[in-house]
């Protein structure tokens, strides 16, 4: 089904007028409603002549995350706080959480685009949603159900956890589409299989999974699990919540909506656009936001990309997968290791289940990396031996692909914490 057809198929000139239109809106709003804002262009000498077309967005200086900390809890507002409607804040684990705060009409926008995401992952009004994102401050939950309403379907607001009842409402209800974590569908599968109950005997046909960092291959294991198509959403808080981009069942990247999130992709150390194709820092402008309207927002989350038509017929640029996180990188003896390089090898090696933790370490000044990864129940219960041999092999391939040695520990079934919200895949030492 197609939510938007006007803006999904607009060819890109009309895309780009649309645009510039847009920001030259956005950047008189800005001007006009934020002292932050007048101040930021004020030291970059830019005024709003100088912005015609959205090509001069890169005269603009960047914001950052640290922009809306300094400014908690309510400075960063371009509206009074009456015209606020909702208001969400992350965690944050250090300092002042992320506020972030929507309009009325900011939460149109967040209905729209949510329910082109469910629409482009094959979502229809005949479909009922189990939305097993976390309500609350976090923005998975309301966001999911917004677009399911929006798109008309039935939502059942389950919230995370709580897996027996949610598997006994999924069956119960037989629900047909599930969003959650990938962390978390795997782990209802596996709980379903405690409870004698089949996975792939759900109703569920369509997965919208994200909110965390998740492989191919762990996409593979979902889907074989539950029988279903896993697709993958991504979003941020700051920008809307779930929303920004959404994959279609081509897979073959996301489909970011960049008539509203007009997004640039640079390179974190230079703050250059990179070439096409090229991975680097993904930059987003909110073209229509109106509680904290965000220039050229640097996320810190690594992708590519994609300005062909996809072979769904959508005119709408397309990053890849999240690869990693310019501060999730590890820096392990100087080699750049991303968590999702390790997942992508352990799903290829058979007998490794795609449960593991990396602990890294510094051990008389030199950095260790330690893999601990759970194996079956039939493996665990092999000789020694083949243990062994599964270890070597593990550690072998990610050897081969990081070029850096590291320690595999392989560790009884059930024994790493499951997650029902975003996984914790790393213990970082060092870092205390
Ligand atoms: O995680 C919004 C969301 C909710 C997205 C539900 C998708 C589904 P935050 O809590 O602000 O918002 O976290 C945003 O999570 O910058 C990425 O690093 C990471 N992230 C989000 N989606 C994906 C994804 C929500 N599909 C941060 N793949 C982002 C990889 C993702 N990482």
């Amino acid at each position: 089904m197609i939510w938007n057809e006007q803006i999904e198929y607009l060819p890109p000139e009309k895309m780009e007028r649309l645009q510039s239109e847009r920001l030259r809106k956005l950047v008189k709003y800005v001007l006009n409603n934020s002292i932050f804002y007048r101040n930021l262009f004020k030291e970059a000498g830019i005024s709003a002549r100088d912005i015609k077309h959205i090509s001069d967005l890169k005269k603009l200086p960047f914001t950052r995350k640290a922009d809306l900390r300094d400014n908690y809890p309510f400075q960063m507002f371009c509206v009074p706080l009456r015209e606020v409607v909702e208001i969400h804040a992350s965690s944050g684990t250090t300092g002042n959480p992320t506020v972030v705060a929507y309009t009325k009409n900011d939460i149109k926008l967040w209905s729209e685009v949510m329910a082109r995401t469910l629409a482009i992952a094959g979502a229809t009004p005949d479909d009922i949603v189990q939305n097993a994102y976390g309500y609350g401050l976090f923005t998975g939950g309301l966001g999911v159900h917004y677009g399911a309403l929006e798109l008309g379907a039935s939502v059942i607001p389950m919230s995370s956890g709580g897996t027996k009842r949610q598997l006994k409402i999924m069956r119960d209800f037989k629900s047909t589409v599930l969003t959650c974590t990938p962390s978390y569908a795997l782990f209802m599968a596996e709980e379903a299989r405690e409870m004698d109950i089949n996975p792939r005997e759900s109703s569920l046909r369509i997965g919208v999974l994200g909110a965390e960092p998740w492989s191919d291959g762990l996409r593979r294991e979902i889907e074989a699990a539950w029988g279903m198509t896993a697709l993958d959403v991504y979003g941020l808080s700051e920008i809307i919540g779930p929303g920004v981009a959404q994959e279609c069942p081509e897979k073959t990247g996301l489909h970011i909506y960049s008539d509203v999130f007009f997004p640039e992709v640079i390179d974190p150390e230079t703050g250059e656009p990179v070439e096409e194709g090229e991975d680097g820092e993904l930059v987003i402008t909110t073209l229509t936001k109106e509680a904290i309207p965000l220039i050229r927002y640097r996320i810190g989350d690594i992708v590519n990309i994609n300005y062909e038509r996809c072979s769904c017929g959508r005119t709408l640029p397309r990053i890849s997968k999240i690869k990693g996180r310019t501060d999730d990188m590890l820096i392990i003896r100087g080699i750049n290791v991303f968590p999702s390089q390790i997942e992508s090898v352990l799903l290829e090696v058979e007998g490794a289940q795609p449960h593991y933790l990396l602990v890294v370490d510094r051990v008389k000044g030199l950095d260790t990396l330690e893999i601990q990864v759970e194996v079956g129940e039939e493996v665990f219960s092999d000789e020694i031996r083949k243990l062994q041999q599964l270890s070597e092999k593990i550690k072998k391939e990610i050897e081969s692909v990081l070029a850096l040695s590291v320690e595999v520990k392989l560790v009884e079934p059930k024994t790493i914490e499951r997650s029902m919200g975003k996984a914790k895949r790393v213990i970082d030492k060092r870092k205390k």
